[in-house]
């Protein structure tokens, strides 16, 4: 693996550092409405090596055609996956959700670009005035191709029946590839769990007692999700799929801007950003394919 810069970050502390992952893109905002938002190839590599830079460790990626539209063509998701390797040292994690009008047989097929890590959501869930669908046999079958090709999975939960899907899903089929359980709650979607305090304190208490998670909150309640992460011992997952205002009335400039604020206030809670070295040992994420 090739240390890019910042190879001087300091190891994150003993007690157990931060893991901050970055969601630079998304599939829903527009780029003629988000005109920061990272669409080209060069755009993902420049805010990739950037957010590397202050502080994160993985990336989520989803990626788009030169209209920049969502897209899950294999030999751009390929192509994305050698340049960030090339550029970063970031974990790749190709997200296996795409937009919510992507079907499942190139949903699966993600996975056949052979990046570190997939994000894989644990059931359906109403996304605005849309649905994002996963019934249980497309969970069933995502998994089982996660251990096929060794790609570690993200368990991303919108919902308490999320949480009791990924109990099922473990208890029939076993630990994921890597050995290790790390979830995602992603908050405040319009349809699924609140994003508030006393929702991530639930959900918490619901997961497997062996698993770690990040959370993130949607929109307005990025802040409030972020600050209830860390006070409850919680990695963060930032970027512009899942908040395009860095405050009222203020747009985001860029994905870096929202992990050096993660960072800062990771810091602050003395769980400075793991480097991507540390993530993959945390994740049992092994050497690159
Ligand atoms: N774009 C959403 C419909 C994932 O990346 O795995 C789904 C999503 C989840 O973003
Ligand atoms: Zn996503």
């Amino acid at each position: 693996m090739t240390n890019h810069p910042p190879a001087g970050r300091p190891a994150a502390s003993a007690q157990g550092g931060t893991l901050i992952t970055v969601a630079p893109t998304g599939a829903e905002s527009p780029k003629s409405a988000v005109p920061a938002l990272p669409v080209t190839l060069d755009e993902l590599v420049t805010t990739a090596k950037e957010c590397q830079a202050a502080g994160a460790a993985v990336i989520h990626v989803h990626i788009r055609d030169d209209q920049a539209q969502p897209t899950l063509d294999l030999a751009r998701l390929t192509d994305t996956v050698a340049a960030l390797r090339e550029g970063t040292d970031l974990i790749v994690q190709l997200s296996t959700g795409g937009a919510v009008t992507d079907g499942f047989t190139s949903r699966l097929a993600v996975l056949d670009a052979a990046p570190d890590a997939c994000s894989l959501t644990c059931g359906t869930v109403n996304f605005g005035d849309e649905v994002f669908s996963n019934p249980w046999p497309f969970i069933r079958d995502l998994y089982a191709r996660t251990k096929e090709l060794g790609v570690v999975p993200e368990f991303e939960l919108f919902d308490l029946g999320h949480v009791a899907t990924l109990h099922r899903l473990l208890g029939e089929f076993g630990a994921p590839h890597g050995g290790h359980v790390h979830c995602d709650l992603v908050m405040g979607v319009p349809g699924g769990m609140p994003g508030n305090a006393a929702s991530l304190v639930q959900a918490v208490s619901a997961l497997p007692p062996e698993a770690t998670w990040s959370a993130t909150g949607i929109g307005r309640t990025t802040l409030p999700v972020m600050l209830a992460a860390l006070s409850a011992g919680g990695h963060l997952r930032v970027g512009m799929e899942d908040t395009v205002s860095f405050a009222r009335g203020r747009p985001v400039a860029s994905n870096a801007e929202l992990v050096e604020r993660a960072a800062t206030l990771a810091g602050l809670a003395q769980r400075p950003p793991m480097r991507p070295d540390e993530a993959r040992t945390f994740l049992g994420v092994s050497g690159r394919r």
